[in-house]
């Protein structure tokens, strides 16, 4: 038997940033593509493609059954139209893996939505620990004005399943109007 070694990572609380990570993945509106309800604004702000969000994985160790991986996502503020920023969002390709995110700061929405199209939304601030269970499909929002970042710990052979957010959607989305954050449908869901 070979013992994977302990090792520890650290976080730098200020910016939500990993200081030795073992990954970092960026996403610009571009990658983004389709994903946001106004497709008008999305196809002017696209023009800018600004930065959406970051990965900062700290796991880099193999993606076998009883590992965890762990990153924190930085997702900047901004909007597209009326809609908040958000991660793509996935399911995790073995859909029974659960997953936890603690927030460390600034404000947002954990938005999980079932296959059936059933969605629960979890508001989350400095200190939040939401859960994922199993088969939920799941996508963070930023709703504040400063970044939002938090910390994921999930089983690192969950996977990802990004086709079926890509074909369908969310369910509901995360709007402003009128000055204030809404739940609403998405007109662009296809159940
Ligand atoms: C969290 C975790 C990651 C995920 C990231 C961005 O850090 O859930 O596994 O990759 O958020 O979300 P997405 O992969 O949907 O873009
Ligand atoms: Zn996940």
């Amino acid at each position: 038997m070979t013992y994977k070694a302990p090792f520890t990572k650290w976080l730098e609380l200020d910016s939500g940033k990993f200081k030795d990570p073992a990954l970092i993945q960026t996403r610009h509106l571009s990658d983004l593509k389709g994903l946001f309800s106004d497709s008008e604004a999305e196809t002017s702000l696209l023009k800018d493609n600004p930065l959406i969000y970051e990965v900062y994985l700290a796991y880099d160790g193999d993606f076998q059954e009883g590992q965890l991986g762990y990153s924190t996502t930085l997702i900047y503020p901004g909007k597209v139209g009326n809609e908040y920023f958000f991660t793509k969002g996935h399911y995790h390709a073995k859909g029974d893996r659960a997953e936890l995110y603690y927030c460390i700061k600034g404000e947002g929405y954990l938005l999980m939505q079932t296959p059936e199209g059933e969605v629960n939304a979890q508001h989350m601030t400095a200190g939040a620990g939401a859960y994922v269970p199993p088969y939920w499909g799941h996508r963070t929002v930023n709703t504040g004005k400063d970044v939002f970042v938090f910390l994921a710990v999930y089983p690192a052979d969950a996977g990802y399943d990004y086709g079926s957010i890509a074909e369908k959607g969310f369910a509901s989305i995360l709007v402003e109007n009128n000055g204030k954050t809404e739940l609403v449908e998405n007109p662009k869901y296809r159940a």
